[in-house]
């Protein structure tokens, strides 16, 4: 009976040993299997990778066409041309950046997937010749296109040529008023406490002479000439709006108690406009591109570019905003309202 149990515990103790062998054998070939797996996905994986970079540049592709039609037509100003051309330059410099790092950075993905036989053996976590390399060359790029930027901002704001057509324009809640100087080429002063809704939107000094043939347009609507220097004298009658000039390239703030300046050259007539952008009802737009309340949105004027014989027409069809046989109608000039500085515009 001993022996019995005896063979029947070896024989049991070695059984153990077999199924310990076998459940052994059995995760080896589950681990080799894995790894199989492994690799599978990662191919799969490193795969679809450099297929997203693809797919991206072609989605880049699709957008650039499906929204061509959206985009603004050539610029219609001198100064504005300098800005697309500082576009253009921004834009292939920092697309060839774009496409080389990204290609790079998707075929080393695929390129250096895990294998079996890739070991990492060498590792740096600091190297300063790459530092100043990719420190310097980014730095001196956009220095060029900051410098560039700087001197197309300068010209527009820098004082206007002596000939150019001096027009303010003034943003209130919600609506643009445009002011010319008339026949002597020169703006009356302005003087906030005298603006009044009824009788006088932008509180023009009436006892300024050079404000008797001031004319006022409170549609929003202004007139330049092809050709000429424009001067914009920009103003806020409540918060700060932002004249928007989009088919110019152009944009600044009208901020209330500071003026603001602005001068360009427009090049292309609103008639020849049409026949470019083959839109017969095609105006140029004053847009307010500075929230500025509620009414922000419907803040929007016209710009009909013209030629100097169509502009002296429409000049002499003007009537001035205090028209001269109603001087009356002039409160009593106040010694308050005397004293306080106006607002001088040239
Ligand atoms: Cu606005």
């Amino acid at each position: 009976m001993s022996i019995f149990i005896t063979v029947a515990i070896i024989f049991l103790v070695l059984m153990i040993v077999y199924q310990i062998a076998q459940a052994s054998e059995y995760a080896a070939a589950l681990r080799a299997t894995e790894k199989e797996r492994q690799k599978k996905t990662n191919y799969i994986m490193a795969s679809l990778l450099v297929a997203f970079f693809f797919f991206g540049l072609y989605a880049i592709w699709q957008c650039h066409f499906s929204l061509l039609d959206r985009m603004l037509p050539k610029s219609a100003s001198l100064q504005g041309e300098a800005y697309d051309m500082m576009f253009k330059v921004t834009l292939i410099t920092t697309g060839i950046v774009f496409f080389i790092t990204h290609a790079l950075l998707f075929w080393f993905a695929f390129k250096y997937k895990a294998t079996d036989d890739r070991k990492t053996s060498f590792f740096f976590a600091h190297n300063n010749k790459l530092e100043l390399i990719w420190t310097t060359v980014p730095a001196i790029v956009m220095a060029v296109l900051v410098a560039i930027g700087l001197r197309n901002w300068m010209t527009v704001t820098s004082p206007a040529p002596a000939d150019a057509h001096v027009i303010e324009i003034v943003g209130k809640q919600f609506n643009w008023i445009v002011r010319y100087p008339g026949t002597d080429k020169v703006l009356g002063k302005r003087n906030y406490r005298d603006i009044n809704d009824a009788t006088n939107v932008l509180g023009i000094d009436q006892k300024d002479p050079a404000s008797k043939d001031d004319i006022v347009a409170q549609n929003g609507e202004m007139h330049l000439v092809v050709g000429k220097p424009v001067k914009l004298i920009i103003g806020s009658r409540d918060v700060i709006h932002d004249v928007g000039l989009p088919h110019f390239r152009l944009k600044m703030d009208a901020v209330p108690g500071i003026t603001t300046t602005l001068w360009f050259t427009p090049t292309i007539t609103s008639a020849e406009m049409k026949e470019i952008t083959k839109n017969p009802n095609f105006v140029y737009e004053i847009s307010c591109d500075q929230m500025c309340g509620k009414g922000h949105y419907s803040m929007r004027g016209t710009i009909i570019v013209e030629t100097q014989a169509e502009y002296d027409k429409w000049l002499a069809s003007q009537a001035p905003y205090f028209a001269p046989a109603a001087p009356a109608a002039a409160p009593a000039a106040d010694s308050a309202a005397a004293a306080t500085p106006a607002v001088a515009v040239k």
